[in-house]
């Protein structure tokens, strides 16, 4: 089947915070709708859309319940085919967000559940305590126990999420029938593929104690478990490989090993998958605990990867992740400049991009001053943890300031005027002060802006088959210099990036292509946080 994923530029939008069209605060189907030919204008071919069904957002809707409606906060289901229909005609593919480790506890399936006799007991991890205490020793990803207390039933049930976000049980086969026709179901609809939440967490191997650890005890249990690549195997043959559609996994602690084997496509697995090593090269031990960002780390691991991998999913900032020009660029002094660098880094790797919404205009991490503007669940139980384990206050916001996952969940700005145009109503979160310089409708007047620059750079790629499909070789990493090469049978493009905010000096002959400087000629020496696609090999 042609892997028409892989020539396209993909796009992610956070339902809730894109634009809100009925003035309740939220984001909606009708705002995405009235956006598209703006997703188009960009030169968008994949729009990966974050939970829009039911769902008692505990956490934003990633604990969903109801697979097969749309949360009345977006729409309804007639919107949905609506935006389906409109993204078709636009020649734009829909992927939709499959979170399948968990549901919501109030999905019909859990309230059945918590009947021992029911016949949906076994769709979950129930467990009788252990000599009065939880059935295992693991902790949770979201900084709590994941074992939670059911009066109702006397066990306990497994929540590797929040306590509302109860564990599917996939030694069940009734589980994975009931997954195979919500896939059915949205496929049938006209939906191109998945963005599959936590894919590789889903088997549980054993409910044995983990080993203790700081992140995670009890991971080995359930990361990538050989029962995850059976499940993947048996999705793709029983369902995915009779719709023209692809998987990407978001896929945590992955290897180039264990990521080969669930993405190669002689694995008939996921297509592709989000690793996470480069999100963490700014990190000790926990996302939490930031260091300074080192450009030569982040390049060596986005190299290491390049080569491991036949095709990478590629992304520098999503829902979850701080933004990318606040991270690794300079949102103070330049960042115009370093947010189109990014662009060009982003754009000139092998593999599918995948563009936050925001990104194409440099939004920044949020200028939040205290928890109380904080919405994400994530948040709390880590602000709330590192209370219990008398971190000092300071500190404590520190972490949410740098790591929270609000950071990228504050509104999308597109204009200058009220609620940067977000809506009419009070927003669910704050809207960062920098709309009014930060915004779509500004920079489509600019044509030296940042969103101008991604329309270029998108441009260039799509049009490119060496950047589409081109090989990939590392050609130089210094502490603030990545120059890497991009080449097929028919030529060969120098890729340079620069992540100083000084001059910096690289000789390489070759005639420009795209320059975030907009260069006729190349000098050898790039400026502050200059990009440069060059015709050729380095040195001619
Ligand atoms: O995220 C998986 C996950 O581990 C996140 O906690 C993420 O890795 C972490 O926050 C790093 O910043 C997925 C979804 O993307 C996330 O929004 C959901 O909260 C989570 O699964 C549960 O569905």
């Amino acid at each position: 089947m042609n892997q028409w994923w892989r020539d396209r530029v993909a796009y992610q939008i956070y339902p809730r915070s894109f634009l809100d069209s009925d003035g309740n605060g939220i984001g909606d189907l009708r705002g995405i709708i009235h956006k598209l030919p703006y997703l188009k204008e960009l030169g968008i071919g994949i729009l990966w859309l974050s939970p829009v069904y039911c769902s008692p957002n505990d956490d934003n809707g990633y604990d969903i319940s109801d697979y097969r409606d749309i949360h009345p906060d977006f729409g309804t289901m007639a919107e949905m085919d609506k935006l389906l229909d409109l993204a078709k005609k636009l020649d734009i593919r829909v992927v939709m967000d499959l979170v399948i480790n968990h549901t919501s506890d109030e999905h019909e399936w859990f309230k059945k559940s918590r009947d021992p006799e029911s016949p949906y007991r076994d769709y979950y991890i129930w467990r009788p305590g252990r000599n009065g205490r939880k059935p295992n020793n693991w902790t949770s990803f979201f900084a709590e126990d994941c074992w939670e207390y059911d009066e109702h039933s006397g066990e306990y049930y497994l929540h590797l999420f929040s306590k509302k976000q109860p564990d599917l049980n996939f030694r069940n086969p009734k589980v994975l029938e009931e997954i195979k026709d919500i896939m059915r179901f949205w496929l049938h609809k006209g939906v191109s593929g998945f963005r599959c939440d936590v894919i590789n967490v889903i088997f549980k191997e054993s409910l044995e104690d983990g080993r203790k650890r700081m992140i995670l005890t009890g991971r080995e249990h359930y990361l990538t478990r050989e029962g995850t690549h059976e499940i993947l195997r048996e999705l793709r043959r029983d369902v995915l490989s009779r719709f023209d559609c692809f998987t990407v996994g978001e896929t945590v602690m992955v290897t180039p090993k264990t990521a080969f084997d669930l993405s190669d496509p002689s694995r008939k697995e996921l297509d592709m998958l989000f690793s996470f090593e480069h999100m963490d090269t700014d990190a000790v031990i926990v996302k939490w605990f930031r260091t300074r960002f080192r450009p030569k780390k982040f390049c060596n691991v986005l190299c290491k990867w390049q080569t491991a991998l036949d095709w990478n999913a590629n992304y520098f900032e999503n829902h979850d992740q701080p933004r990318c020009v606040s991270r690794f660029g300079d949102d103070r002094d330049y960042r115009s400049e370093s947010a189109k660098m990014l662009c060009v880094l982003l754009l000139s790797l092998r593999g599918t991009p995948f563009i936050y919404q925001g990104q194409e205009i440099g939004m920044t991490n949020f200028d939040f001053t205290s928890m109380e503007q904080i919405r994400d669940v994530e948040s709390f139980n880590v602000y709330r943890l590192a209370t219990r384990l008398h971190f000092p206050k300071a500190f404590r916001w520190h972490m949410i300031q740098q790591s929270g996952r609000d950071n990228a969940r504050t509104p999308m700005q597109w204009s200058p005027g009220r609620n940067a145009g977000f809506s009419s109503g009070t927003p669910w979160i704050g809207i960062n002060r920098n709309y009014t310089d930060i915004n779509v409708e500004t920079q489509e007047k600019n044509p030296s802006s940042v969103l101008a620059f991604y329309q270029k750079m998108i441009r260039l790629r799509n049009k490119t088959k060496l950047l589409k499909s081109g090989g990939f070789r590392c050609v130089k990493i210094r502490r603030k210099l990545f120059v890497f090469e991009r080449f097929n049978e028919s030529g060969s493009i120098t890729v340079i990036i620069s992540f100083s905010k000084k001059a910096v000096r690289f000789r390489a002959s070759g005639k420009p292509i795209l320059s975030t400087c907009d260069r006729s000629e190349y000098d050898g020496i790039l400026r502050p946080y200059e990009a440069i696609l060059l015709q050729g090999r380095v040195g001619g």
